[in-house]
């Protein structure tokens, strides 16, 4: 259980609330390698986070993307507040990013650290030529995602590794990681910054 939680929860407690309606969306993973920008600023790696420094497993918001879940400009922070510095672009190069090579296969790794029912996860790329100093876009990034794993509502075994060739591209793109959960109307969502050189 995460730390805030039992803070939460001893509030509401001292305060005389009704746990029940304390309980918060536990959440509840990230992706650790590539490292996404949540877990960079979680290991301390990258400074200056805001909150995610505390909660970088809980980038959660509404799913259904892209059709729904968040709006442009809101995509790393899956449209919460809380995490909005995930969107800033650090001036296009400021976020750290892993060398990789068009055509390789990619494997990206999670850490759960509270399992889902889960309908499937999904990996996204940006296009050549997108604008690395603004916050992504559904027209900065290619909609068809390069992987795609479909759970049918299982739980992923933890960690979970998925792999696939990464499309031709160059220079500094984000992969953007979707974990879309089954009994809830939320997704997680990871942004990973990549250098194709
Ligand atoms: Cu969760």
């Amino acid at each position: 259980m995460p730390r805030k939680t039992s803070i939460a929860v001893a509030a509401a407690v001292t305060a005389g609330l009704p746990l029940a309606l304390t309980v918060p969306a536990w959440s509840h993973g990230y992706s650790t390698a590539p490292p996404s920008r949540s877990y960079l600023c979680g290991q301390g790696k990258v400074q200056n986070c805001g909150q995610v420094q505390w909660d970088p497993d809980g980038v959660e918001g509404p799913k259904g993307f892209p059709a729904r879940g968040p709006a442009d400009g809101k995509i790393c922070a899956a449209a919460d507040g809380r995490w909005a510095p995930l969107d800033d672009q650090r001036g296009g190069t400021g976020w750290p990013a892993t060398k990789v090579t068009a055509g390789q296969n990619l494997s990206i790794s999670w850490r759960f650290t509270a399992p889902h029912s889960t309908t499937s996860f999904r990996y996204f790329l940006t296009k050549d030529g997108w604008d690395t100093t603004r916050p992504i876009t559904r027209d900065t990034l290619d909609l068809a995602p390069f992987i795609t794993a479909n759970l049918g509502g299982r739980q992923p075994s933890n960690p979970t590794v998925h792999s696939g060739a990464l499309p031709q591209r160059q220079g500094r793109h984000i992969l953007l990681a979707v974990w879309d959960i089954a009994d809830t109307g939320n997704a997680f969502y990871q942004c990973i910054d990549v250098d194709f050189g």
